[in-house]
This record gives C-alpha cells, sequence and structure tokens, in this order.
C-alpha cells in the first residue's frame, strides 16, 4: 500500500510521453516567437528565409517597433534591410558622400577619434568626403585615410555663445550645400563628440532623412520639446508633431539639405530680431522644418545612442554612441 505513490515514476512510458509532448510544445511557442510567424506551422519555412535574408511576405522583419512612418518612410532598424542589396544599388551608383562635422574652440579634441571611428564603420566602401569646420586649423591632427576616402578643414568663425556656436552650423552648411551640390550626391551632418560603434552605411541614404532623439523615444508627441512659443518661428502646437528629431544627425540630397539648412537659418533669424530663442536651438527649427517637410527615411536610435540610457531590449545595435564629456572642462574656452 505505501509503495504506491513513489512507483508513480518517471519511466511509466506515458508520463515519458507526457514530459515529451511539453517540452515539444514548449520549444514550437519559443521558435513562433522567436521568429514572429503567424502560425507554429510555419515556424521552419519562417527559420530558413530568416537565414537567407529573403524575404517573407507573411511576417514582419520586426514587431517589436515601428518600422514605417504613417507616410510610409522607412525607420531604419537592424533586421529590417539587407545591406548587401543596397550596397549594389548605390555601388551601382558610383555614390558620393560628404559628412560634416563643426569642431569650434575645444571641441577640436573630438576630431580624431571621430574619424579613426568613422574609418572603421562610416559608409565603409564608398566614396567618403569629410569636412571639418573649425576655428583652429592647426589643432586638427593628420590622419591617413583608406582608399577613396578624403578629409578637407574648413576655417570657419567661432561665437562667443554656445548656442550660437550650435545654431550657426545651419547657415555655415547651407553656405556650404550652395557649393557642393555638383560635386556630392548627399550630405550627412553630424555632431562630433560622438563615435561610431557599427555599421552605418547607405541603408541611411535617401533625399531626407532626420534621426529619433533617443531621449524622446517612446513619449507621447504632447511631451516631445518642441518649441511652445507661438511667437517664434519653431513653434509646434501641442496638437500636431509626429516624431522628435535630433539636430545631432540629419542628411540628404545635397539641394534637400541646402533647402532645410536654409529653412532653418531663416527662421533663426527672424526670430532673433525679435530676441527670441527657441528651447532646443537648431534642433528646434529642424524638427519644425520636418514636421512640414515630412523626411523620406527616418533614422532609428540605433544611430543616436547614450549609453546612460541603458541598452534596453529593441536596441540590437549601438552604431552611433554619444561620447561622454566633462562638460565643464571642454565647454569653457
Ligand atoms: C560648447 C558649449 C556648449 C555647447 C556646445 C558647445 C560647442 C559645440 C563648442 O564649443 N564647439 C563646437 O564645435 N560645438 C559643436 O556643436 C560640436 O560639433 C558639437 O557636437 C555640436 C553640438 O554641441 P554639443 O554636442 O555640445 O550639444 P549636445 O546637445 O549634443 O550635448
Ligand atoms: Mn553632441
Amino acid at each position: 500500500m505505501q509503495s504506491l505513490k513513489p512507483e508513480r515514476a518517471l519511466w511509466r512510458p506515458w508520463w515519458l510521453m507526457k514530459y515529451f509532448v511539453i517540452v515539444l510544445l514548449l520549444s514550437l511557442w519559443w521558435y513562433t516567437l522567436k521568429y514572429n510567424c503567424r502560425y507554429p506551422e510555419e515556424t521552419f519555412t519562417c527559420k530558413t528565409q530568416l537565414k537567407n535574408e529573403q524575404p517573407n511576405t507573411v511576417r514582419m522583419q520586426r514587431t517589436d517597433v515601428l518600422i514605417l512612418s504613417p507616410w510610409l518612410a522607412p525607420i531604419i532598424w537592424n533586421g529590417t534591410y539587407n545591406l548587401a542589396i543596397l550596397n549594389a544599388q548605390f555601388h551601382h551608383r558610383d555614390v558620393r558622400v560628404g559628412i560634416t562635422v563643426f569642431a569650434i574652440k575645444k571641441y577640436t579634441v573630438f576630431v580624431q577619434n571621430f574619424i579613426e571611428s568613422a574609418e572603421k564603420f562610416f559608409m565603409i566602401g564608398h566614396k567618403v568626403n569629410y569636412y571639418v569646420f573649425t576655428d583652429r586649423v592647426s589643432d586638427i591632427p593628420n590622419m591617413t585615410l583608406n582608399k577613396d576616402r578624403n578629409l578637407t578643414i574648413l576655417k570657419v568663425p567661432s561665437y562667443p555663445r554656445w548656442q550660437d556656436v550650435s545654431m550657426r552650423r545651419m547657415e555655415m552648411i547651407r553656405d556650404f550645400a550652395r557649393e557642393k551640390i555638383a560635386s556630392e550626391d548627399f550630405l550627412v551632418c553630424v555632431d562630433v563628440d560622438m563615435k561610431f560603434n557599427d555599421e552605418v552605411g547607405v541603408e541611411i541614404l535617401s533625399d531626407l532623412f532626420g534621426t529619433l532623439n533617443p531621449w524622446m523615444f517612446g513619449l507621447p508627441h504632447e511631451q516631445y520639446t518642441y518649441e511652445r512659443n507661438p511667437q517664434s518661428e519653431a513653434y509646434i502646437p501641442t496638437d500636431e508633431g509626429d516624431f522628435y528629431y535630433a539636430g545631432t544627425f540629419f542628411g540628404g540630397s545635397v539641394e534637400k539639405v541646402y533647402k532645410l539648412t536654409n529653412f532653418c537659418h531663416n527662421a533663426m533669424m527672424t526670430d532673433k530680431a525679435k530676441n527670441l530663442e527657441p528651447v532646443w536651438h537648431d534642433e528646434s527649427y529642424l524638427n519644425k522644418y520636418l514636421l512640414y517637410h515630412k523626411p523620406t527615411k527616418i533614422l532609428s536610435p540605433e544611430y543616436l545612442w547614450y549609453d546612460d540610457l541603458g541598452i534596453p531590449a529593441f536596441l540590437k545595435r549601438r552604431r552611433f554612441l554619444a561620447v561622454r564629456k566633462n562638460y565643464n572642462e571642454i565647454r569653457n574656452r
């Protein structure tokens, strides 16, 4: 009598069977989740197609983040594109990419690491011209670059107020874009206090693109830090606005970058005459422009991240990282 219970032991065939079935169901469920398949039966086809990077017409590449804007501009996330296909397309066009950075006053310290990281990760295999705008030409070190890549230093004025240093980039990029219409295809405009940490390639290139500001990512649009003073040229009402873009990273065709920076600079001058300056300076004007001139591609926070924000699960790659800076040390003169 007493020995009955322990004898319902694992070795009995139907018990083994039950465990087997449970394990099978669990792994099927896990696979379905992992490969975003609609039905468990699809799992094996899903997996093969994913491996070969062939599109699957009944499976979204990403289900954890938005990959398409309401005006059908792709939001660029890891797993949504095939770089080999895009590289072939852009090589066929023999595309030339200009990248602009400003290193005014002490910000020249960022240039070397910025360029070195770009040599590893930015537009590898394509024609790249770096344009470094600086007031301290002699502080820019000599660097050897890889094939088809060049660096031009442009001497520009500095401004006493840092807000003007930041905002005047728009004017200088505008004047520069006007000159480069014929010699570059795309312009990429970025902050210099940054480093590339993973591939940033032709998947970003489009007529006009902006990058989601990682600090605002996931917030409702009413909470975006747009300029809320109706007097300002950067004003966006609380019931408007779709995405909040970062002043750190934007670009597009030379012509579109000209139009964007021209708008931002003119708006800035109008505000300045009224003694107005929006909360986030050039970023506020950029957001105003991109709200009414929709970008044709949007870069996900993979393309602009701050490690202070941690590393959330949706972030599969951190391609372009803000460099931690000692604010007092770097910003005073
Ligand atoms: C100096 C003091 C405060 C804020 C900005 C500056 C500053 C910015 C400067 O002295 N020199 C300079 O070249 N800049 C350019 O403006 C850099 O390209 C920099 O990446 C860009 C934006 O300024 P950041 O990076 O300090 O702004 P956050 O919002 O990225 O911190
Ligand atoms: Mn910055």
